[in-house]
């Protein structure tokens, strides 16, 4: 369990971060955790593969790329503990995989979307979105980004770095810079922690003040999001769980202490409405927001009937 809780705690201190490194960090946790048991009680071991599930998926409420990845590698069958050892890591395994793929796949097909002298918003820093840029850079077109510093964690500075070793141009902005410099903007790429059913985003604080300045700029808006990051729980009318981080990343605790009457608010993510977002680029296809059913439904495989019968529950060693 010891390797375990420290991949929850690196998820949980940002150490690892961006939905799709959580949920493949939590995949190859899980896998790892499956094959260092030692028991050889069938029953035994599903039951602590599914706390270890649950110790995973709580550890940062809005990615539901995590509860995803979790729920893919639970999937797993198997009449013997051995068995259900080569079927998690089949699982984990090809989820890892599938998931790099995705991102690449993303990026040739956002990359279509982006003309030679294009001048590109992006906020935070999302490998999905990232991987359209560096797409478009590869196949020649000159692009210059803009990219948002994203306080209070700086996740910009990890996206111009990463530009940078590409040899992308880039220009870091403050936050609140973003309407101002809307008209130079010819696209705004982000990423997503999470997709709903009727297409609205969960991202990074801020990214809806970058869509309804890109809005109101008539400036197109592409969401670079892979299809395990669509939530089958919004079918349901559940809302995405909105992450609240501690006040010492806004301002520090002596400071803080300084007054009496000032308490900090920290959300880490907000909620952008589809009216706002363009497309959707997922590896299966470029779609308009309003199409995010059908990702859930055909390429998720969650349907009404098996949300309503407990489909969510982390349970283990599953006959499909
Ligand atoms: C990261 C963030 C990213 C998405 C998508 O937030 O909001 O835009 O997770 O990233 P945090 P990716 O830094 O709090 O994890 O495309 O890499 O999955």
């Amino acid at each position: 369990m010891e390797q375990l809780l420290e991949t929850a705690k690196k998820i949980k201190s940002m150490e690892i971060r961006g939905a799709g490194k959580i949920a493949r960090a939590a995949a190859a946790a899980l896998r790892d955790y499956a094959e260092r048991l030692t028991t050889n009680d069938i029953n035994e071991f599903n039951e602590k593969m599914e706390h270890a599930a649950e110790v995973l998926v709580n550890t940062r409420p809005t990615a539901v790329s995590l509860p995803n990845a979790v729920r893919a590698v639970m999937r797993y069958g198997g009449g013997t503990v051995d068995e259900a050892k080569i079927s998690i890591k089949k699982l984990a395994d090809g989820f890892i995989a599938s998931s790099e793929n995705a991102i690449k796949r993303i990026g040739e097909i956002g990359a279509r979307r982006v003309r030679d002298g294009d001048t590109i918003m992006t906020h935070c820093n999302s490998a999905a979105a990232n991987s359209i840029m560096a797409e478009a850079h590869a196949q020649g077109k000159d692009i210059n980004v803009i990219a948002t510093e994203s306080r209070p964690r700086l996740q910009g500075h990890i996206t111009i770095k990463q530009l940078d070793k590409l040899g992308i141009k880039s220009t870091l902005i403050v936050d609140s810079a973003v309407r101002y410099l809307m008209k130079d903007v010819d696209i705004v790429i982000m990423g997503a922690d999470a997709v709903t059913v009727n297409g609205s985003l969960i991202n990074k604080i801020g990214t809806s003040q970058v869509a309804l300045a890109a809005h109101e700029a008539r400036t197109n808006v592409i969401i670079a999001a892979e299809t395990y990051k669509f939530s089958p729980m919004s079918i349901l009318g559940e809302l995405v769980e909105i992450e609240e981080r501690d006040s010492s990343e806004v301002i520090s605790r002596e400071k803080l202490d300084e007054f009496s009457n000032v308490s900090v608010r920290n959300p880490s993510f907000d909620v952008t409405p589809r009216e706002y977002i363009d497309l959707i680029c997922t590896e299966v296809g470029a779609i308009p927001p309003e199409m995010a059913y059908i990702i859930i439904k055909d390429f998720l495989g969650w349907r009404i009937e098996e949300l309503n019968s407990n489909g969510l529950r982390f349970k283990g060693n599953q006959k499909h």
